[in-house]
């Protein structure tokens, strides 16, 4: 499905240069020698954009010319990264560019460092996305990015006295050049109200809608370039205004502050990501986001995408939604109303067209993340898809009784309606009934997903669950982010690996090549060097020369146990001062934590806290100099995850197993030749089956090994009284050592930790710090690790988002690519 890269070099420097000046001087409205760095960016931005427009328009005439299937991928979420970097290596513009700028005398490098990533999303799901729309541009398939244009994205991190403090995120300040607003294109999204029956003309009992308020949805465009392909597929994000009607009816109403306070609640709407990972807290502004976009996307589809007249009937024949876990969920009833109420589709018709149009990637196994909407606010916000999601359930349930004869039980268990603690909608069971297909992330994760989330539909349909493992972009977490490696690699094997990752295979040839070796160790030092300077004038923060560098970075959650290495830290702290190890012994290491809470999470920001009193102790430690150091970065993001990434010795994947449902960190660190130290656990399982035992460090409970001890009863405090070693780093945290004395600080971490522990940090404590002494003992060894490293790179082709996305279209989508 990969193309061969087809680009003549696009123009000339020359050419550049003039348009770039331009753009400056028309668009910014300012000379060279008076422009601002943000007056360059922009124009840079600008001469790259036009030169991506042409082939924009020309893909969005071949697929409708071509009435081929589209994927629409419903995500809440998607956290895109820098453009311009990306950009430019999708055109093959870098080269000129760089040339066109020293020209004007300017710096690309600066350039780029002006732009502000579009951090709208939290994590793993919504970088996820922005992988697999990367993936189906590059590999020609017809592709519709549908999300949310927050105002604020993720919140910036910012320490103060090492607690987390929350800034917002004004990504937009500047001016966003990536963008294009369309609102000539809006679509009007009605809410609340009541619906009643009427008898249409032809003498049918049919339902409608009577909504009480809407907002308009305004779209915005956003190219997503293939790599050398000249396919520029869209990214269409939301943004909620208030309606003309909604303004004029108040205004009428003679109270101008109201009709104002009118315009403030419409957008609301589109106003914030929720920075909740994990945990939903319920919020009726989070159902208004996720109703807004789904039903202006399914509008928008169908007005504007299809051609006038389009028979629905036909529907599945043109588009795939995919529904990025449960967020997006509520498109299911949408599509059933359009087409009952709207389009006058009798029930069993419109159930045969929506069930054929979706299907469900499930993202988790926290039973907390599972998504339940109370039915009164539900009621309250969309009376009509409350009404339907009833009247599928009852067809469900009755579909249910039939396959299971008075097995009343199992009818409860699966009912879409939850009834206790209070009545709710299980938007996972809703999308897993509606679906063509449920996917899980990984091998593991799915299977645990058909087993233990949910076994009884897997009873039902069989045939509905499949898996997908995660993967990840090569062009931007490889090509663009480590170019040393990247050179290296295709001087080696030639450049096709960036569109065919497989063939990073060749390369293990050269893991017993001494020059190839020393090359590799040279990119890696090139790597930590560029990060070097990055922290020091980004953080204030100094790398040592010739440490391990030791990397733990990803969401800040009791599961993913960042609480375990700190421990770990407190260890090697608590030994060497206790005469244990002497701190010669210690392997110069320097550990990189980057981490954000959830605001509302204690537990994570009270970790963050404990963190960074540690790093404190610890790096101002005289005996540790040189031996040990804690970083922690504030506000990790994409743009720091592409430097750090590539500098990384090390890769931390340390959650409980049977909790992580992939993880996609773990693959970038293997591809950029970190080795992974990780659990049995979500992808780290395959991580591990393809580079080999040899090259990964396992350690801690399997997961049926945890549910064994779960079954049996955990007892935290056993390994805490019978573990000298464990009790000693736990008590020093205890004694206020980290906290200025104060003994309270921390003592919720600590006793949840021996009282509780519902991730088992402690069961698995002996056999990390084994572990750990192993990487240790190979890190010495620096061919050895050279080597595994090399493996590590050659050997992870699979993890590339293209074969993600070839998997999906072959196991869900059914598409094909659009030459
Ligand atoms: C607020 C509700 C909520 C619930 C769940 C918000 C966000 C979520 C996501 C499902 C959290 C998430 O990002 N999950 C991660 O998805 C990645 C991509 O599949 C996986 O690699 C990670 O293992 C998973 O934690």
């Amino acid at each position: 499905l990969a193309t061969a890269p087809v680009s003549p070099p696009p123009f000339s420097v020359d050419g550049f240069v003039k348009e770039f000046l331009h753009e400056l001087n028309t668009n910014q409205g300012v000379a060279l020698s008076r422009s601002s760095i943000n007056d360059q960016y922009l124009a840079l931005a600008s001469t790259v954009k036009n030169y991506l427009m042409a082939r924009w328009l020309e893909t969005g005439r071949k697929t409708r010319e071509s009435q081929a299937k589209t994927v629409g991928y419903l995500s809440a979420e998607y956290l895109l990264g820098r453009q311009l970097g990306n950009a430019l290596l999708a055109t093959d513009l870098g080269d000129i560019a760089q040339r066109g700028l020293e020209l004007c005398g300017l710096d690309l490098a600066t350039l780029r460092a002006q732009e502000v990533e579009p951090g709208l999303g939290n994590g793993g799901l919504g970088r996820l996305a922005a992988c697999f729309i990367d993936s189906l541009a590059t590999m020609n398939v017809p592709c519709i990015g549908y999300g949310i244009r927050y105002e604020y994205g993720i919140f910036r991190q910012t320490f103060v006295d090492g607690r987390q403090v929350e800034q917002p995120d004004t990504w937009l300040a500047l001016g966003s050049p990536w963008e294009f607003p369309h609102p000539e294109a809006s679509v009007t999204v009605h809410f609340g109200g009541h619906t009643e029956k009427y008898t249409d003309a032809a003498g049918t009992e049919r339902t409608r809608w009577v909504p009480e308020w809407n907002v308009l949805g305004v779209p915005y465009n956003y190219m997503v370039p293939g790599y050398l392909n000249g396919r520029v597929n869209t990214l269409r994000l939301w943004s909620a205004q208030a309606t003309q009607a909604f303004d004029l009816q108040i205004f009428n109403s003679g109270d101008y502050a109201d009709a104002v306070r009118a315009q403030t609640f419409a957008e609301n709407i589109s106003k914030v990501l929720y920075p909740e990972d994990s945990t939903p807290q319920g919020k009726e502004l989070r159902l208004q986001q996720q109703y807004f976009f789904v039903a202006c996307s399914l509008r928008d589809f169908i007005d504007n995408e299809l051609e006038e007249g389009f028979d629905l009937h036909r529907l599945p024949e043109r588009i795939h939604f995919q529904l990025n876990d449960t967020h997006p969920v509520i498109a299911v009833p949408e599509l059933m109303r359009i087409l009952v109420d709207d389009h006058g589709f009798d029930w069993d018709e419109a159930w045969e067209v929506t069930q054929q149009c979706f299907a469900y990637t499930c993202h988790t196994l926290l039973p907390e993340a599972l998504e339940i909407w109370s039915t009164e606010l539900l009621g309250r916000l969309l009376p009509r898809h409350l009404e339907i999601i009833y009247q599928i359930n009852d067809e469900f349930l009755a579909r249910v009784r039939e396959a299971f004869p008075g097995d009343e039980l199992r009818a409860r268990r699966m009912s879409i309606i939850a009834e206790y603690p209070s009545r709710g909608v299980r938007m996972a069971y809703l999308a897993t009934v509606a679906g063509t297909k449920v996917n899980g992330v990984a091998e593991l994760h799915s299977q645990l997903l058909r087993d233990k989330v949910l076994p009884d539909f897997s009873e039902l349909y069989p045939d509905k669950f499949t898996n997908v493992t995660n993967g990840v972009t090569p062009r931007r977490f490889v090509r663009m982010a480590n170019p040393k490696l990247s050179e290296l690699i295709t001087d080696a094997i030639g450049s096709g690996w960036v569109t065919d990752l497989e063939r990073l295979r060749e390369l293990e040839p050269y893991a017993d090549d001494p020059e190839f070796r020393e090359q590799f160790r040279a990119a890696k030092a090139w790597n930590k060097s560029r990060l070097t300077d990055l922290l020091a004038q980004r953080d204030g923060i100094e790398l040592p020369d010739g440490h391990l560098l030791d990397v733990m970075v990803k969401r800040l959650h009791e599961y993913k146990r960042q609480s375990l290495k700190l421990l770990h830290i407190v260890s090697l702290y608590e030994q060497v001062h206790s005469g244990a190890i002497a701190a010669a012994d210690l392997t110069p290491r320097t550990v990189v934590f980057g981490a954000k809470a959830a605001p509302g999470y204690k537990m994570a920001k009270d970790t963050i806290h404990l963190i960074n009193k540690v790093a404190a102790i610890v790096n101002a430690d005289p005996v540790l100099e040189g031996r040990l150091k804690v970083a922690f970065p504030a506000n990790y993001n994409v743009t720091l995850a592409e430097k750090l990434i590539p500098a990384a010795d090390l890769s931390e994947q340390i959650s409980l197993a049977g909790m992580e449902a992939s993880g996609t960190g773990n693959m970038k660190f293997a591809l950029n030749g970190a080795l992974t130290i990780g659990t049995d656990d979500g992808a780290n399982v395959e991580i591990r089956e393809l580079v080999g035992d040899k090259h990964f460090f396992l350690f801690g409970m399997s997961e049926p090994e945890v549910a064994q001890l779960g079954a049996q009863g955990y007892h935290p405090g056993s390994y805490y009284e019978s573990n000298p070693r464990l009790k000693a780093a736990l008590d020093l945290i205890w004694s206020g050592h980290f906290s200025d004395g104060d003994r309270y600080l921390f003592d919720s971490v600590v006793t949840n930790l021996v009282h509780n522990d519902r991730f088992m940090v402690l069961a698995d404590f002996d056999s990390y710090l084994a572990t750990q002494a192993k990487v240790e003992e190979k890190y010495a060894d620096v061919d050895a690790w050279t080597r595994s490293a090399v493996l590590n790179v050659a050997r992870s082709g699979f993890f590339s988002s293209d074969r993600s996305m070839r998997d999906y279209l072959k196991r869900i989508w059914h598409t094909q690519p659009v030459i």
